[in-house]
């Protein structure tokens, strides 16, 4: 078997590695001199925010804090490359979509706006105001509102989203469809029950301060490289750093910070995890159970032994509800139900809690491995429960970390892009601007793609992202999606949900973060986003834009809006000359934004105040409360080791993507090259199936409504991962992903836990 494209695993995450990529990646970008330049401006007080995470920046901002991530993010967006008008002249789009999202992208920069026309099957370039005329007449003619869907990607700023979902409350909906309900969702709706608050309590120096850091369900060296930074300086200092990861992830072991002169010099690394455990799939909640039953049972032990309680007494009797349904619900949990649910022995439980117990300040952070599961918010919830045993919420050093994805998908939400909006924010609308906004419950990813299947929605709008590649089920969405009478996607580049019109259908293309946004008046616009710990900062792009005709987000959606709500309320010309003036209707409706616009142009900006963090908690009872559920009753995983050659499938990025934005095919922290049709799975498991690495099968969906999924001609890497649990590339086994399989309470598909089999590929 043609094994060629499995070597070497890297062996620490960083080094020189992570050097030679951004190299290689900015000289791909075409533009190395100019690209260098601007990297210097990444994340810096005068510069824009980097598009590549959401992760906090330090308070010495002074130098650039390198990372590779950020290098291909801003290489793939500085790029000289450019999809102009010829491109799509010279390609239908039935010969562009066989193109994958790799070599699509690779066509540069999108330069003119864009309407498809049906007869010859070509996008052509269209005016700014003709289109913007053509998509409010549409919005205008529909029968109701609600037959639109306005989705947003993580990206769009603070000003664009705000802008964004005044419009689309001001013509009369909130679908607002967001990547957010694909991705930290279950966060949000967790934490919200458990401490009143649907984001992370800490701040980026709690990482300083903290005697130990549990990371869950996240792959750090990948997909939040700067982390590594602050995981590494608090594994120096001695703190301990646990990990559940059911695959050995290179970064959580083994780091060479590039920013280290003597260790990049030496060779040298350092061990990240001092505990790796492997977890099985959605195995998360009944690890957690486990340790909290290790504290329980080691608080009787202290009581019967008079010593010190291991409990913070004060801090539960004071702040928290719940604790004695959370111990009874824990005693009733047995060690046979967690072991074999986690995959993890009581042994290898007990240490983990008993880091947990010898530490002072613990903080937990968590990701897509926590979120994407059936019943991810009642295992948010359990961490939290855990949490609360020691105090470990509202204090330094401690707290509840998620890790968001999109550079500002915390700050979207914050300003308004939520489909069920809270009360209090639409009374501050209404009082603000003096008309009714709408009330009923609106779309999320789910609803809407329901809505556009079953013709109750005829409109899409994507204001960034690629919603058909990243969304479930990828070929139903794209049927769905022809069947529009309008799509409009506001894009910096091209992908394939360009590449499914609507009976008519735009692509706007926009200036991204690195560029300038010059207003009328010669005055360079500044935009804003709310990364992971809550911090507002300012970001202004330095680059000449990619092409003289590209607008900024905000003046997109004001010529969208004023084309179909026009001018009776705000005016939307007026607005987009100047993002101060949106920053202005932000600050007189959300709170925590007084004095926007000064603080805004601080260094580092400001913190949006977390209520939680000062242990005050706006749940139903006022307390932090205790979640009191039982275990599931059977995890994917659980349902697949019975036999009949199932396996629970997790969909995960290479260290070569961004979401559906492939960068290049190798990933080497995980020995992979040249190749993302991969299944990563046990050797034992190829054994007992007598395969081997390289075979080539198709993977397919146990399917319980009747259609067929199947994923087409993967190959086995051999990997350490448990048994039954098995590893592949979004967005290319989205295919498998089933629509109706969603979280509980969060409704975001359960990316990470699909049951499949396998077929031998029949020889061609
Ligand atoms: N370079 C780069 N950076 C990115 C992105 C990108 O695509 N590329 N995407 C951005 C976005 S939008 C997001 S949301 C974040 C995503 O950041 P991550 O959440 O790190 O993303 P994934 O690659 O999905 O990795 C999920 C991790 O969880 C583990 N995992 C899966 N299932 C389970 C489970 O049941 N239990 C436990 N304990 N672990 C599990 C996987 O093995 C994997 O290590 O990254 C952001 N940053
Ligand atoms: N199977 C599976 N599916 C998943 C996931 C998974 O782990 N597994 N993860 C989910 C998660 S966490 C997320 S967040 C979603 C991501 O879903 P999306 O946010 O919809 O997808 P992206 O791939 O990030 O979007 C990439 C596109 O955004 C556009 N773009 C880039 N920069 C800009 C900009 O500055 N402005 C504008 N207007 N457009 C821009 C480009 O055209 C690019 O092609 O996918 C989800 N889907
Ligand atoms: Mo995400």
């Amino acid at each position: 078997m043609d094994t060629g494209f499995i070597g070497k695993k890297s062996s620490a995450a960083g080094g020189w590695g992570a050097l030679k990529s951004c190299g290689k990646q900015l000289l791909k970008s075409g533009t190395p001199l100019s690209g260098a330049r601007t990297l210097l401006k990444a994340n810096q007080p005068d510069g824009f925010d980097c598009p590549g995470c959401a992760w906090g920046d330090p308070a010495h901002g002074s130098s650039f804090e390198f990372c590779e991530n950020g290098v291909k993010a801003v290489a793939w967006e500085s790029t000289e490359k450019r999809a102009t008008p010829e491109l799509f002249a010279a390609n239908t789009v039935t010969e562009l979509r066989k193109l994958t999202d790799y070599e699509l992208e690779r066509h540069g920069r999108l330069t003119h706006p864009m309407r498809y026309d049906a007869a010859t099957d070509k996008y052509v370039a269209v005016d700014w105001a003709d289109a913007f005329a053509e998509i409010g007449s549409i919005l205008k003619g529909l029968d109701s509102p609600d037959r639109a869907e306005f989705y947003t990607s993580g990206r769009a700023s603070n000003e664009a989203a705000y802008l964004y979902q005044l419009f689309v409350r001001l013509y009369g909906t909130n679908n607002f469809p967001d990547c957010s309900n694909m991705c930290h969702e279950a966060s949000g709706v967790g934490l919200r029950q458990s401490i009143g608050v649907g984001k992370g309590t800490v701040l980026l120096e709690d990482f300083e301060e903290a005697d130990a850091i549990f990371v869950i369900g996240q792959n750090p060296g990948t997909n939040h490289p700067r982390m590594l930074g602050d995981l590494r300086r608090a594994a120096i200092r001695g703190a301990k750093i646990v990990v559940f990861n059911p695959i050995r992830e290179r970064g959580l072991e083994r780091f060479t910070d590039p920013q280290d002169k003597l260790e990049m010099l030496r060779g040298g690394a350092t061990d990240i995890a001092s505990d790796y455990l492997q977890p099985r799939l959605g195995g998360d909640m009944a690890a957690v159970r486990g340790m909290a039953k290790v504290v329980f049972a080691a608080e009787d032990a202290a009581i019967a032994a008079g010593l010190p309680s291991v409990l913070d007494h004060a801090f539960l009797a004071e702040h928290s509800f719940g604790l004695a349904e959370y111990r009874a619900a824990v005693d009733a949990t047995d060690w046979a139900q967690i072991e074999d649910q986690s995959g993890l022995s009581r042994q290898q439980i007990e240490s983990a809690a008993q880091i947990y117990m010898r530490a002072d300040r613990v903080i937990c952070t968590w990701a897509m491995g926590v979120t994407q599961h059936v019943h991810s918010v009642v295992t948010i919830r359990e961490i939290s429960n855990f949490m609360l045993l020691r105090g470990n919420i509202g204090k330094p050093g401690a707290g509840l970390c998620p890790v968001r994805g999109h550079s500002n998908v915390q700050g979207d939400r914050t300003v308004g892009i939520n489909e069920k909006p809270p009360v209090a924010f639409l009374d501050a609308l209404e009082k603000h601007f003096g008309v009714a906004m709408p009330r009923h419950e609106g779309h999320n990813v789910l609803a809407a793609i329901g809505a556009m299947l079953d013709g109750s929605s005829e409109v899409f709008i994507g204001l960034g992202g690629n919603f058909a590649r990243a969304t479930p089920d990828s070929p139903i969405v794209e049927q769905a999606m022809r069947r529009m009478k309008l799509t409009v996607n506001i894009a910096t580049k091209p992908n394939h949900s360009h590449l499914m019109p609507g009976a008519v259908s735009y692509v706007l293309p926009c200036l991204g973060r690195t560029e300038m946004d010059i207003n009328a008046a010669g005055v360079s616009q500044l935009i804003s986003v709310e990364d992971s710990m809550s911090m507002v900062h300012g970001s202004a792009g330095i680059n000449r834009p990619a092409s003289p005709l590209l607008m900024s987000e905000v003046a997109i959606v004001a010529g969208i809006a004023e084309a179909t709500v026009g001018n009776g309320v705000v005016n939307w010309s007026d607005l987009a000359q100047d993002n101060d003036r949106i920053r202005d209707h932000i600050e007189a409706t959300i709170p925590g934004f007084e004095n926007y616009n000064v603080r805004l142009r601080k260094a580092r900006g400001f913190h949006l105040r977390n209520a939680a963090a000062h242990r005050e908690w706006n749940t139903t009872n006022g307390k932090a409360t205790f979640s009191t559920v039982a275990l599931p009753a059977e995890t994917v995983h659980q349902r697949a080791s019975k036999g009949g050659g199932n396996f629970a499938l997790q969909t995960f990025r290479s260290h070569d993507q961004y979401n559906t934005t492939v960068y290049g095919l190798d990933d080497r922290y995980r020995g992979v090259y040249g190749e993302r049709q991969v299944i990563f799975i046990h050797p034992a498991d190829l054994e007992a199936m007598n395969a081997a690495a390289g075979d080539r099968i198709d993977v397919v969906t146990e399917s319980t409504d009747g259609i067929d999924r199947v994923a087409e001609n993967f190959r086995f890497v051999p990997y350490d991962i448990p048994r039954g649990s098995i590893a592949g590339y979004y967005p290319e086994l989205n295919v498998l992903v089933p629509l109706g399989s969603a979280g509980d309470e969060s409704d975001t598909p359960t990316s990470k836990s699909v049951m499949v089999s396998f077929r031998k590929r029949q020889a061609a």
